[in-house]
């Protein structure tokens, strides 16, 4: 006797589609990272743009697919009117639709050209392998270098100079702007209106090796007012302590040879072979937007860095004696 055979219900190959779509609404809906979520001028110019042409050519294709469907159906008939749809479909509407996005073309990128000619602020950003540099150049005095982290003030076109130092990334902070191709030995210009104070995330958008999915930053927008005395502080040099455990956090950093590396300014340290850490436990995060910011992680850091991020160019201090590190990562966290 046969056993009664169980029905083998055939899955459907996109039963798990759902999960895409949720996942999708997950990230449009991040106001941290997400082209959906604009905040100033460039990123809100983009997304109009995305919907016209997204809605536009969703409504073309489904108008041709309605003729092409009544082209296989029809028996025999002549179309009504066929020599008027093709000059008004053929010719006469990619004339007038083309004209326009051309006309809405132009007059955007005059008023990104405008926006430019007038920055408040101008930075530079290098992407490395795998962190960013940060420069900002002031209209009066100093430059002021900085890493991983973009503090920039609400409603000031800034002007971002964008750079490679070995090979090509790409600087993308989708709530801010578009993406902006760094190439090696050459300077990319990208100028930005942020509106809304807030932090947004940024990303490396061209593969450049290993780590290149740990190569994020943060673009801190401040109040106008709030990004001058901002800068006023950042400008202030960094002394070493009086406190005796951070004073020997300070002395571990020049005795394990960070300096040779590093910059913390004020101090002897002045190397920019990686980043800036002047202010680098103000920041948001560590090792260019992987890792949260404190002292565990500094630790964690310092001890493993290349189990953290296997390749980068920091060399893992697993030697240190523990007191030292505690104190060299209380340190650091302190310099904001
Ligand atoms: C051979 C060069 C080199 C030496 C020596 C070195 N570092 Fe680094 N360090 C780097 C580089 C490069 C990075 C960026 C790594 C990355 O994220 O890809 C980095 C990143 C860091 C960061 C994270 C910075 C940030 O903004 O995320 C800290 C903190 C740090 N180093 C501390 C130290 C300390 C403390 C020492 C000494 C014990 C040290 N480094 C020695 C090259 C070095
Ligand atoms: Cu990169």
């Amino acid at each position: 006797m046969a056993l009664p055979q169980r029905r083998n219900r055939r899955k459907h190959p996109l039963r798990f589609g759902w999960l895409f779509l949720a996942g999708l609404l997950l990230v449009a809906c991040d106001g941290r990272q997400s082209a959906f979520s604009p905040n100033g001028f460039n990123a809100r110019e983009i997304l109009f743009t995305s919907w016209v042409l997204f809605v536009g050519g969703a409504a073309i294709f489904v108008f041709v697919m309605a003729l092409a469907a009544y082209a296989v159906f029809a028996r025999g008939e002549r179309f009504p009117g066929a020599r008027a749809w093709v000059i008004g479909g053929g010719i006469l509407f990619p004339v007038v639709t083309l004209t326009a996005l051309q006309v809405h073309e132009f007059g955007l990128a005059r008023r990104l050209v405008t926006l430019g000619e007038t920055p408040a602020l101008t930075v530079e950003v290098t992407g490395n392998m795998w962190w960013w540099d940060v420069l900002y150049r002031l209209p009066d005095g100093e430059p002021l270098r900085s890493a991983n982290e973009i503090v920039i003030p609400a409603g000031r076109p800034v002007e971002l100079l964008v750079k490679a130092g070995d090979v090509i990334h790409s600087f993308w902070v989708p709530s801010l702007a578009g993406k902006m191709d760094m190439i090696p030995g050459h300077v990319n210009r990208l100028t930005l209106l942020a509106e809304k104070p807030g932090t947004y995330r940024g990303q490396c958008a061209e593969y450049c090796g290993a780590q290149h999915a740990l190569m994020a930053f943060e673009v801190v927008v401040e109040p106008a007012e709030r990004f001058d005395t901002w800068l006023t502080d950042q400008r202030r040099p960094v002394q070493r302590p009086l406190d005796a455990f951070l004073a020997r956090g300070y002395d571990t950093f020049f005795s394990y040879g960070c300096q040779s590396c590093h910059a913390v300014r004020g101090t002897p340290a002045v190397s920019t072979i990686g980043p800036d850490l002047s202010g680098v436990g103000g920041r948001q995060s560590l090792g260019a937007g992987s890792f949260g910011n404190n002292v565990g992680t500094f630790a964690g850091w310092i001890a493993s860095a290349q189990h953290l991020k296997p390749g980068n160019a920091m060399p893992s201090f697993n030697i240190m004696d523990g007191e030292d590190l505690r104190a060299l990562s209380a340190w650091l966290e302190s310099l904001k």
